[in-house]
């Protein structure tokens, strides 16, 4: 339905730790709303929000999907996003743009990892929260249990608003708290009308509901005085109090149900309506101010047929079809064609989008994810989007010879739908690059290229980004100095090293006192040493951590030039830098499997043997959470190991935590190891 006001309007990304069930919680919604006739399965390859085929052939979802319901006369956007941590880009940015988050959560595993990093990002956005526990149907499921580590781990905040009815493969159904009705579970087709609360949980229900009451109450004075005298409030009392509360997250509901069964989906789709805030209500805070239309791009989608999808927020006015806006960014004249309602992949088109909606346009020139359009050129402040710097590098090449510029075109097509995906030149050895969050998320870029582009790429062993840094102050000289017939080259610094705690940064101080090297040529030794620093003398790293303080030197009044300068500083570079006693320094990781119980001592003992240090471990419901930091040297090739440790039920991720000292026996090897490829670089 076209919606003209933004009241009318909720804006939801359902988010939540790998395999929670958010994309089959997306499809029942759905379901349930009218919007699709029949409930599509993740095993089947059938849902409307991994229609992806690599989403399908690997049955997670791979990036974030855009879908659409109607209930209770709103327009309810759902953003079905991935939970692997290898494809965060797209959850990250769609948190931008939403005003609640619809957390999943799989009610035998509880609260993981990525719940707790969502939450606190969540938070820091200032988002309004609803959980919903489900996989409430699966043996050693426990709705209670969860709901009391999620009020320890999370916030005491948090509050039912349904219970279940039964449990395990005896669950019935659920109880809506708010409304005190319940729904009885319709096995995967539509659920029916409420009935009444049965009488075997109806004292568990009443003992929740007056939890609920109060947590509401409680944030609301007036009508804590009233519950007080008469003892009860009225529903749509309750129901107003309840989204003020949850806009300033002093409650957050915590839902339940069984998503592939479709139960728990009204009593869902009713709290989306009654708790999560209109743009109206709650309008973004990205820090733009515009007259006209404002469109914020959150998410750009390559498509080889249709070209560039760029997916949008409107964040003021409205955006019609057929219309100018100029790019902030580039200051370039975009021409809206077709505006598009996504759902999933299907799109249909439409004649207008207001204030606070999501959509999406096809054939602009040069929009990408970041970019924000306004109806009238004017100088802006355009919302950044920070995403995670990619931790895992490949070197990649095509697998047949000539392909080279069809290869490189797609990976930048790639490249620009993913921020996290990174493509660049290694300086080295000139082999191209391709970074990202995993090894995972680096395999499936090169499938889809595959599929997408025709084009067969090789992925070969990754890099590790090493880097190099000094541990001792350090002074040295460098003299430049070459007479060839007529003018000659004359430079000469000196310069002292001393290490920047932290390995971080470098600055460089200009320390020279009178004349002794013209104010004009003082750059150009800072220049020639940085150009050294990008390949130290180690192992062709690059350095950091290191505080240069240009002390002394000579000039010539004739031969001086700033190239003569810049030799000179790098060879009292290279000179104070083999004094200074370098080292090697390698990225850290902090990982986290979980696994099998029967599984932590094989793995623990692998970890062990590929130099982790074992930082916690937690068992629940029969799988442990194994937590380690680990160089990311021993991790390039993990998930193999992983699968045979664990008869292929485990399940990891990493990030990168920080940079170390390679340990010395290590790093002799990797030094020889670079000495012998620059040694054969220079005999070929
Ligand atoms: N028994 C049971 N299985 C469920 C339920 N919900 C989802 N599943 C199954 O759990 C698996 C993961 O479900 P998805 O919906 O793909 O989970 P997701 O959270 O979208 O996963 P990612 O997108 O990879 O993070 C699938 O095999 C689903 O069929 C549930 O309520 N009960
Ligand atoms: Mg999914």
């Amino acid at each position: 339905m076209p919606v003209t006001d933004p009241s009318k309007i909720r804006n939801v990304a359902v988010v939540g730790h790998r395999g929670t069930g958010k994309t089959s919680l997306v499809e029942a919604l759905l379901f349930q709303a009218g919007a699709t006739n029949r409930l599509g399965t993740v095993e089947a390859g059938t849902t409307v929000s991994d229609w992806d085929e690599d989403e399908q052939k690997r049955q997670m979802s791979l990036s974030a999907s855009l879908c659409h319901l109607e209930w209770q006369d709103r327009k309810i956007n759902l953003i079905d996003t991935p939970g692997d941590p290898g494809f965060q880009a797209d959850t990250i940015a769609a948190l931008r743009v939403i005003e609640g988050a619809l957390f999943v959560l799989n009610g035998v595993a509880g609260v993981e990892v990525q719940t707790t990093r969502l939450w606190e990002r969540c938070e820091g956005l200032g988002l309004s929260r609803l959980l919903f526990v489900n996989m409430l149907d699966r043996e050693r499921a426990d709705f209670f249990g969860t709901l009391e580590q999620i009020r320890e781990q999370l916030s005491s905040s948090c509050v039912a608003i349904q219970i279940p009815i039964g449990q395990e493969h005896e669950l019935k159904g659920v109880v809506d708290l708010l409304h005190m009705r319940a729904y009885l579970s319709p096995e995967g087709e539509r659920e029916g009308q409420p009935v009444d609360i049965p009488g075997d949980v109806a004292d568990q229900a009443a003992e929740y509901r007056e939890k609920l009451v109060d947590a509401i109450v409680e944030t609301d004075e007036a009508l804590m005085e009233r519950y007080l005298e008469e003892g009860d409030v009225s529903g749509d009392e309750l129901a107003a109090a309840l989204k003020d509360a949850v806009v300033r997250g002093e409650v957050v509901p915590v839902g339940c149900g069984v998503a592939t069964k479709n139960l728990g989906s009204t009593a869902v789709l009713d709290l989306l309506v009654e708790a999560v805030p209109s743009p109206a209500k709650k309008p973004l805070d990205l820090g733009v101010e515009a007259d006209g239309a404002a469109a914020f791009v959150f998410k750009t989608i390559a498509d080889p047929f249709a070209g560039r999808i760029n997916v949008f927020r409107i964040l003021a006015g409205d955006l019609a079809s057929d219309s100018n806006v100029v790019n902030v960014r580039s200051h370039g004249k975009e021409r809206v064609g077709q505006l598009l309602v996504l759902q999933g992949k299907d799109h249909t088109q439409t004649e207008k989008f207001v204030a606070g909606d999501i959509g999406a346009v096809s054939k602009l020139k040069e929009t990408m994810t970041g970019d924000l359009l306004l109806a009238s050129d004017k100088p802006v402040d355009v919302p950044s989007l920070q995403f995670p710097q990619p931790v895992m590098s490949f070197a990649v090449s095509p697998k047949t010879k000539g392909d080279e510029e069809k290869a490189a075109t797609a990976l930048r097509r790639l490249a620009e739908e993913d921020p996290t995906l990174v493509l660049r030149r290694d300086e080295q050895t000139g082999e191209q690059l391709l970074a990202g969050m995993s090894q995972m998320h680096v395999e499936v870029a090169i499938d889809r290229i595959k599929r997408r582009f025709g084009v067969d790429i090789e992925l070969h062993q990754p890099r590790v980004p090493y880097l190099e840094t000094i541990r001792k102050e350090s002074r040295a000289q460098g003299r430049y100095k070459k007479q060839t017939g007529g003018r000659g080259q004359f430079g000469d610094c000196h310069i002292v090293l001393e290490p920047i705690p932290g390995h971080e940064g470098y600055e460089f101080v200009d320390k020279i006192v009178g004349g002794v090297i013209p104010q004009g040529f003082r750059p150009a030794v800072n220049k020639g040493i940085q150009e050294t620093m990008a390949r130290g003398e180690l192992a062709g790293a690059p350095v950091q951590g290191v505080r240069v303080l240009l002390v002394d030197g000579s000039y010539h009044s004739v031969d001086s030039s700033e190239m003569a300068f810049k030799i000179a500083g790098s060879m009292a570079f290279k000179a104070a830098y083999e004094k200074a006693d370098p080292v090697l320094l390698e990225p850290i990781m902090s990982l986290e499997a979980t696994v099998p119980d029967d599984a932590v001592g094989a793995v623990n003992g692998d970890l062990n043997s590929r130099r982790g240090r074992l930082a916690g471990m937690e068992p629940r419901g029969g799988m442990t959470t194994i937590k380690a930091e680990i160089p990311m040297s021993e991790v390039l090739t993990y998930s193999g190991s992983l699968t045979s440790l664990t008869g292929g039920r485990g399940d990891y991720s990493l990030t990168f935590l920080r940079y170390e000292e390679v340990p010395t026996h290590i790093a002799q090897k990797i030094i020889e190891e670079t000495r012998r490829e620059k040694e054969e670089a220079k005999a070929s």
